[in-house]
């Protein structure tokens, strides 16, 4: 390559990703005459008419194209204006986040109802504290009951998440009464995921619900089904099976893979596969296996949600997250990646053919054409997990491609939960949200933001989380992080207590009493539900209003690219907490569902959407809403003292 060429190749792969490990392999897979995603996503034109919601395809007298620019001129053929389409289409978005998580939550009930029943002998009940609790927390009696009997009580109870056609969700008991009794007024309530999802596609049918207002009901109901529903049902099950996490310090990014090892990568969201990878990969035979072909031992490393989730339980190394899972197979030193479900490319077959990596779909729901279909049973793990391995070490023994593995390794502490953030601030024995709410009341934490989500070619990887990110703590506000967004923020460096300098004086003064990181991880996409857990014991600990949206919480995603996103952000604005999106947002602006999304439900109760590319922009919205709300609850005066004074801090301090 001529040298203008190389320049060239440099500027464009650092404009796709602030990751340098992932520049680094879009470099190689340039050279290499491969395409990625980072550079499909920005060759890819997309749809003026569509990216702004302005498209029907309900029924076949269309597709109708509505003018975005001018967007009440026209109607559909069936007479459907443009807040009817919006809201369809954005109401369909919100059902299959909601199908997706609720499917997986669903499949972790099953896992649970499995292994009470002894059907499943391959996992087992491991956190049974937690059992007790969360079966308190919706009502059960606990008392002189054994672990199988409570647990298929509960079982039967977390059923009707999914089953109920009327009633009540169990885990909406665990919202602030003031939030629970705004979705009773407005009928709301979540009955059933399974009822919630088939009502939402009905009513979007051609010629069934065509008042936006009334829409917005069920697409509200709809996103608490997800959040109060499947998420957290698959959060609070995994952590009972699985363990609950507690901070555990990781390596994230593209080195963790090893040149001599058989490198065995997991992608996904469900974390029984994984559970069973772990299983396998330290099975002395394996082991021998491996060293037989010449490697030191198998590593086994995560990517994507489920990555997530073992790094926060068993501090699995994670290579990277949802814009570097092709990227990494141009290494040449993947042996297999094993996929389940969710944000998976079809993109990853071509990329594996090309680097001769083992691609392996494990799901009954996801397969992909032209990958290597091994299917993971929950009441046979080893069927599946053992088959992987074989491949995996075979491949290693007869490896072919030039291996380039990115060097960028970075060490985190992840593995937060609601749990540990009520032990870490209050101690053992009076643990508590108190003192979090104190430090706020105080103005030391300016107020919480969640921020979370996806990355997105449209955007350049990472960049948007990371600057974000930064401009929150460096005004003192404490972020809580999942998914793709807490990977990002690992990888530049802002998971440990080292980070507390980069955080404004008084957040940076808490961390370092504590000894814990500014930023907070908290696992996977389903584990946002742990932040809705959070914001009620914020609630419960009192002195910050009544309800969700009474705190001064805010909450982004600031990359995001899929549906469940979409149906995490409703649930979390259902909820009552002001949700920014960066990229962009299917709707146009100044029409009426527009304005009910991003004023109205506000005025409701709820909270509310906002849009913004800029980072520091969007760091202003937030901060500006938590500010808002502090000034609501009379404590806007306090921060200003705590932050002028300074001979006041010095006395905080000693
Ligand atoms: Ni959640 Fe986005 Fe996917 Fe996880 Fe990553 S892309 S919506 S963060 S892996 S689910």
């Amino acid at each position: 390559m001529a040298k203008d060429d190389k320049d060239k190749n440099l500027e464009t792969v650092q404009e796709r990703t602030a990751c340098e490990a992932t520049q680094q392999m879009l470099a190689k897979a340039r050279r290499d005459g491969v395409k990625l995603d980072l550079d499909r996503g920005f060759e890819m034109k997309a749809c003026p008419i569509g990216v702004e919601s302005a498209c029907c395809k309900n029924c076949f007298m269309g597709p109708c194209r509505l003018n975005p620019r001018d967007p009440y001129k026209k109607v559909g053929v069936c007479g459907a204006t443009i807040d009817t389409i919006m809201a369809r289409n954005f109401a369909r978005n919100v059902a299959a986040g909601c199908a997706s998580h609720n499917d997986h939550g669903r499949h972790i009930l099953g896992l649970f109802r499995g292994i009470l029943e002894g059907k499943i002998k391959d996992f087992r009940i491991e956190d049974t504290q937690k059992l007790e609790k969360i079966a308190k927390s919706i009502g059960i009696e606990v008392e002189g009951k054994e672990v199988v009997a409570l647990g298929l009580e509960l079982c039967d109870e977390l059923e009707k998440t999914f089953s109920n056609v009327d009633g009540e969700m169990p885990f909406v008991k665990r919202a602030p009464k003031a939030t629970q009794e705004l979705w009773r007024k407005d009928g709301v309530m979540p009955r059933g995921a399974m009822v919630e999802v088939m009502e939402l596609m009905s009513r979007t049918h051609i010629g069934c619900d065509q008042d936006y207002n009334n829409l917005m009901k069920q697409i509200t109901r709809t996103a608490l089904a997800d959040g109060w529903g499947g998420s957290m049902v698959a959060t609070e099950l995994s952590d009972i099976m699985f363990g609950t996490p507690s901070p555990i310090l990781a390596d994230v990014n593209m080195g963790v893979l090893k040149e001599d090892h058989v490198n065995v990568i997991v992608h996904g969201h469900e974390p029984a596969m994984f559970e069973g990878m772990l299983a396998a990969v330290n099975d002395p035979f394996f082991i021998e296996e491996a060293r037989a072909k010449g490697a030191k031992g198998i590593n086994l490393i995560g990517m994507c949600c489920s990555g997530a989730e073992m790094m926060s339980r068993h501090g699995v190394p994670h290579a990277g997250n949802f814009g570097s899972t092709e990227a990494i197979m141009v290494t040449g030193a993947v042996d297999a990646m094993v996929v389940d479900i969710q944000c998976i490319k079809q993109g990853l077959a071509e990329v594996a053919r090309c680097y001769d990596t083992h691609l392996i779909t494990t799901n009954p729901r996801a397969h992909i054409e032209g990958a290597t279909h091994i299917e993971f049973e929950d009441h046979d793990p080893r069927k599946c997990t053992d088959q992987i391995l074989a491949k995996a070490i075979t491949r290693f023994g007869s490896r072919s491609m030039p291996i380039e593995i990115p060097r960028q390794i970075q060490k985190g502490v992840h593995g937060f939960t609601h749990e540990y953030i009520e032990y870490m601030l209050g101690g053992t024995f009076r643990g508590s949200y108190s003192p979090l709410n104190d430090n706020i009341i105080n103005g030391r934490i300016r107020g919480v933001a969640g921020v979370v989500g996806c990355t997105n070619p449209k955007v350049r990887q990472d960049s948007v989380h990371v600057e974000l990110v930064r401009e929150l703590i460096k005004n003192d506000v404490l972020v809580l992080q999942t998914g793709c967004s807490q990977i990002a923020l690992a990888k530049a460096g802002f998971l440990v207590p080292e980070a507390a300098p980069l955080a404004g004086p008084g957040l940076a003064e808490v961390c370092e009493t504590v000894g814990m990181p500014p930023v907070l991880g908290l696992g996977s996409c389903v584990d946002n539900s742990r932040i809705l857990i959070a914001a009620s014991a914020m609630v419960a600990a009192g002195g910050l209003g009544n309800s969700i949206a009474d705190l001064p919480v805010a909450g982004c995603a600031p990359e995001w690219m899929s549906e469940k996103a979409l149906a995490i952000g409703h649930y979390f604005v259902a909820s009552g907490v002001y949700t920014v999106f960066g990229v962009g947002f299917p709707s146009i602006k100044d029409t009426k569902f527009h304005d009910l999304m991003f004023d109205g439900l506000e005025k409701q109760g709820y909270g509310k959407w906002g849009v913004e590319k800029d980072p520091i922009e969007i760091a202003r919205m937030m901060i500006a809403h938590i500010d808002k709300k502090r000034k609501e609850l009379g404590i806007d005066k306090t921060r200003e003292r705590t932050l002028v004074d300074m001979s006041d801090r010095r006395d905080l301090a000693s």
